[in-house]
C-alpha cells in the first residue's frame, strides 16, 4: 500500500471553478485511479461517470500511456518549440490528421482547450488577412457556448457567469441563438426541431456584411452548458451558410473529440466538415496537458507565402508539441486503436441511451437527453436557490460511490469509453436512488 498523506493545510491552493470554502470545509480528495474507478483518501472506490472532466476517454492508468511518458522523460525531456523540432510532434500531427475528416491536413499544438480556441480564432483572422481580406475580423459564437476561459474564448462563449465579471472582452463579436427548444424535451439522440436556428447567421450577415466576418465557432454538442444536442440538420445548415459567405467554420471538439460520439471526431459523426477543429482533453487521455488546432490545407497554405526565412504565423507556446505530451498523445491514440474504443463507444451507446432515459419519471427530473456516451438529466431548480438541487445530487452521489458533474441544475455524464453495462447499471441505478432522496 502506498503511503498517501493527505494535506493538512488547504489554504494556499485557490481551486479552479470550485466553491473553495465549501470544498475546504469538507474536502473530496482523490488519491489514485485505475480503469473505471477513483480511490478516495478515505479508501473508497468511486465509479468515474465523467471520465475525469470529459478527458480520460480510455479510462485511468493505461499502461501504454504511462510507459510512454516515463520513457520520453528519460530520453528527451524538452526541446525548444520554436525553430527546432523533435520527431514525436511530427508523428503525432500525422496521426491526428489521419484520424480527422478528409480535408483536414495540419495540426498546430497547444496545451489546453482554451489555448486551442484562442489559436483557432487568431488563425481565422490572420488567414483572411493573408489572403488580402483584412476586413474579415468579426467572430461569431453562440449563446450558452463554452470555449474555455481565455479572453477570446469567453468573448465568443455564451455562458453568462463566465463573462459578466470580466469587463468588455473582444469587440466585434456576435452570438447565434442557442439550440435548446422546449419542444425537444425527452429527445433521444438528435432532436427533431431547430435546424432553422442556424438561419440566424443570415441575419448577422445581413446586418454586418459577410465581408466583415472571419469565422463562426460552435461546439457540435454543447457540453459545459449542460449538454445541448444539435437538432437534425442544424450543423449542415450552418456549414452551407458559412460556405456560401466565405466564413470559416470552427468546430470546438474539446469534449466531442476522440470517440465521445463513437467516431474520432463529431465532424464525422454528423458528416459535416468544418475548416478547423479545436481539440484537447482526450488527445492525451487527460494525463498530460495538450491541445491542438486541426486545419484544412487551404488555411495552412494561405500562410506559406513570402520569403522562406520568415516566420509565417506569429503565434506559439513554449510547450507547443512538448515531447512528453507528444509521447502521451501517440500512446493514447495507440490505446484507442488497440482497444477499438471509438467503435466500442458506438456499440454501447444504445444501452447508455436506454439507461439515461430510464430516469424520466424520477423525482425532480424535467428532461433527459443523450448522444454517443454523453447523457444529461435536468432537474427542476429549487425555487429561489438555483443550482442547489443538482449540487446536492453531486454530493450525495459521491457519498454513494459515483462521480457525476453538474452545471446549473443539470447533471452531465460522460464516462470513459471502456464502460461496461454493469457500470452503467450502477451509475444510473445509484443516481436514481439519489434523486429519490433529494429535497
Ligand atoms: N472548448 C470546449 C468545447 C470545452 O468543453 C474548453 C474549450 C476549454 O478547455 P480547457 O482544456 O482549457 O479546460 C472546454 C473545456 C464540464 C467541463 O464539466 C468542461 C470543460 C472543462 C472543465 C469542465 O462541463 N470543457
Ligand atoms: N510571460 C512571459 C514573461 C514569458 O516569457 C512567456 C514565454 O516566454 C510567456 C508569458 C508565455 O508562456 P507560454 O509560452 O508558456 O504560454
Amino acid at each position: 500500500m502506498l503511503d498517501r498523506p493527505t494535506p493538512n493545510d488547504l489554504r494556499a491552493f485557490w481551486m479552479p471553478f470550485t466553491a473553495n470554502r465549501q470544498f475546504k470545509s469538507a474536502p473530496r480528495m482523490l488519491v489514485a485511479a485505475e480503469g473505471m474507478h477513483y480511490t478516495t483518501s478515505d479508501g473508497r472506490q468511486i465509479l468515474d461517470g465523467t471520465a475525469g472532466l470529459w478527458c480520460c476517454n480510455a479510462g485511468h492508468a493505461r499502461p501504454l500511456i504511462t510507459e510512454a511518458i516515463q520513457k520520453q522523460a528519460t530520453e528527451l525531456d524538452y526541446a525548444p518549440a520554436f525553430q527546432m523540432g523533435h520527431p514525436k510532434a511530427f508523428e503525432l500531427a500525422n496521426r491526428l490528421v489521419d484520424l480527422a475528416p478528409d480535408g483536414i491536413d495540419h495540426a498546430f499544438f497547444t496545451n489546453s482547450g482554451s489555448e486551442s480556441v484562442e489559436t483557432a480564432l487568431k488563425i481565422a483572422i490572420a488567414y483572411h488577412r493573408a489572403r488580402g481580406d483584412s476586413s474579415r475580423t468579426r467572430l461569431i459564437g453562440r449563446e450558452r457556448g463554452y470555449h474555455g476561459v481565455n479572453f477570446g474564448g469567453i468573448s465568443v462563449g455564451g455562458i453568462v457567469n463566465n463573462r459578466r465579471h470580466f469587463g468588455t472582452m473582444l469587440a466585434g463579436v456576435d452570438h447565434l441563438p442557442h439550440t435548446h427548444l422546449p419542444e425537444n424535451q425527452w429527445s433521444r439522440g438528435m432532436p427533431e426541431h431547430g435546424a432553422h436556428l442556424a438561419d440566424d447567421l443570415e441575419r448577422i450577415v445581413a446586418l454586418h456584411g459577410a465581408d466583415t466576418i472571419a469565422a463562426v465557432i460552435v461546439e457540435p454538442v454543447a457540453g459545459s452548458t449542460g449538454v445541448l444536442i444539435p437538432p437534425k440538420g442544424y450543423l449542415q445548415r450552418l456549414r452551407e451558410i458559412t460556405r456560401k459567405h466565405g466564413i470559416l467554420l470552427i468546430f470546438d471538439e474539446v469534449i466531442t473529440g476522440f470517440g465521445r460520439l463513437g467516431s474520432a471526431f463529431a465532424a464525422q459523426h454528423f458528416d459535416v466538415t468544418p475548416d478547423m477543429i479545436t481539440c484537447a482533453k482526450g488527445l492525451t487521455n487527460g494525463v498530460i496537458p495538450m491541445g491542438a488546432v486541426l486545419t484544412s490545407a487551404d488555411i495552412h497554405d494561405a500562410f506559406m507565402h513570402g520569403p522562406e526565412n520568415l516566420i509565417e504565423l506569429f503565434h506559439g507556446y513554449t510547450y507547443s508539441g512538448n515531447p512528453i505530451a507528444s509521447a502521451a498523445g501517440l500512446a493514447t491514440l495507440e490505446t484507442y486503436k488497440q482497444d477499438d474504443l471509438f467503435a466500442r463507444a458506438d456499440a454501447i451507446a444504445p444501452y447508455w441511451e436506454e439507461a439515461v432515459h430510464s430516469l424520466k419519471g424520477h423525482r425532480h427530473v424535467i428532461d433527459t437527453r443523450n448522444l454517443g456516451l454523453i447523457g444529461a438529466v435536468e432537474l427542476e431548480p429549487i425555487a429561489g436557490a438555483p443550482t442547489k438541487r443538482a449540487f446536492n445530487a453531486f454530493l450525495k452521489a459521491y457519498d454513494k460511490g459515483i462521480l457525476i458533474r453538474t452545471t446549473g441544475d443539470i447533471i452531465a455524464m460522460s464516462p470513459p469509453l471502456i464502460i461496461e453495462k454493469s457500470h452503467i447499471d450502477q451509475l444510473i441505478g445509484t443516481l436514481a436512488e439519489v434523486l429519490e432522496t433529494l429535497e
